[in-house]
């Protein structure tokens, strides 16, 4: 009776490790705009330096009412920002996020962000283990005149 559970569990493992690999994750420190009208644009980078992908699904923080994963599109000229479900980090690739792109949008920061403070950020992944990363809080020129100067950065 003890036997088809365990044969069906070394199944399910061996399928795991041959089909999908690991994610190994490394996230930078990251940079928080100077909040503008309600909202702060978070600047960070995560790499996925294993043989498996994941996806960053949620990030969390006590400095503002929530974080948004966002991506900023051209349309008509127009700038606009679109709200994701969660943002593909596939395997041995980097992912940036920064303004006028892909970037995580604060909602309703709290009165401690402000220009020199630093607080905590909690990524929440598919796959991964949470990791905790610290922010620290910038003019939002110098965060999209960093990004302009280095592309690839
Ligand atoms: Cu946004």
């Amino acid at each position: 009776m003890a036997v088809l559970p365990w044969l069906l569990g070394l199944a399910l493992l061996a399928g795991a490790c041959t089909a999908t690999g690991s994610p190994e994750l490394e996230v930078s420190a990251a940079q928080a705009a100077v909040p503008l009208a309600g909202s702060s644009q978070i600047v960070l980078t995560i790499s996925n330096l294993g043989d498996g992908d994941d996806a960053l699904v949620a990030v969390d923080t006590d400095a503002a009412l929530g974080i948004e994963l966002h991506e900023t599109r051209i349309e008509d000229d127009r700038a606009t920002m679109v709200s994701l479900e969660q943002v593909p980090l596939p395997a041995g690739e980097t992912v940036r996020f920064r303004p006028g792109g892909l970037h995580l949008m604060m909602i309703a920061p709290d009165d401690e962000v402000v220009l020199g403070a630093t607080f905590e950020l909690t990524l929440r992944f598919d796959r991964s283990d949470p990791i905790t990363t610290t922010a620290e809080v910038r003019d939002l020129l110098d965060l999209a005149e960093d990004a302009l100067d280095d592309p690839d950065a």
